[in-house]
């Protein structure tokens, strides 16, 4: 049994939806996480039931090994249920792809827009460059086709959608993320993760 180490509307949200798109069995650990304020600021504390190296959220224990990081856990899962095609396999063309945008997301976005909310992109011209690219980049990928990937929703669309659907600021205003995230938002596995989040 996988069992998804979860902190309601964080990180770890994004597995519910994925686990729910995936079709597979999983089990919840409900985990206290820091947090900067609000409801569900908790105690503050590292939550000593959690695995997770740094005490964070998400990560998945599979038959006792825990994984972490949210681009790993995508690929991990993606992989282990082969038949749902969330994600592109080893001899599709489209793995390399694949692998490429859970890297850039782990690599790029989320320092990017941490750096972004931290208002360096406008006081720093290499930070303004860098999100602009990945402005650019997303944009001209998503002209092309409805998601990342082309004309397949995948598990790269999760990590990048579940980012807007937290915080739509993060990238500019665009008619065309505006739609990713209402075609994201339509499927029935969000909604019913949604009803999980629990928080
Ligand atoms: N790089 C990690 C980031 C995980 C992360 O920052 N999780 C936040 C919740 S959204 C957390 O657990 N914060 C509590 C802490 O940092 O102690 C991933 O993508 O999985």
């Amino acid at each position: 049994m996988l069992t998804l180490v979860h902190a309601p509307r964080s990180r770890s949200t994004r597995f519910l939806w994925l686990l729910e798109e995936l079709g597979a069995p999983y089990e919840v650990m409900v985990v206290d996480i820091k947090r900067t304020g609000g409801p569900l600021a908790g105690t503050g504390a590292r939550d000593p039931r959690n695995p997770h190296p740094h005490g964070q959220v998400p990560a998945l224990i599979d038959d006792g090994v825990v994984i972490s990081e949210s681009a790993a856990i995508a690929l991990y899962l993606t992989d282990k249920f082969p038949l749902a095609g969330l994600g592109p396999l080893v001899g599709d063309p489209q793995r390399g792809p694949y692998l490429s945008w859970l890297a850039y997301y782990a690599g790029v976005l989320e320092p990017v827009i941490v750096n972004h909310f931290k208002g360096r992109t406008a006081t720093d011209a290499a930070d303004k460059a860098m999100y602009e690219a990945l402005d650019q980049r997303l944009k001209t990928t998503l002209e092309a086709a409805p998601w990342i990937l082309g004309q397949k929703f995948s598990a790269a669309d999760i990590l990048f959608v579940s980012l807007l659907q937290f915080a739509r600021q993060a990238l500019p205003p665009h008619a065309i993320y505006d739609d990713w995230l209402a075609r994201a938002n339509a499927r029935p596995a969000l909604v019913r993760a949604l009803g999980k989040d629990a928080g």
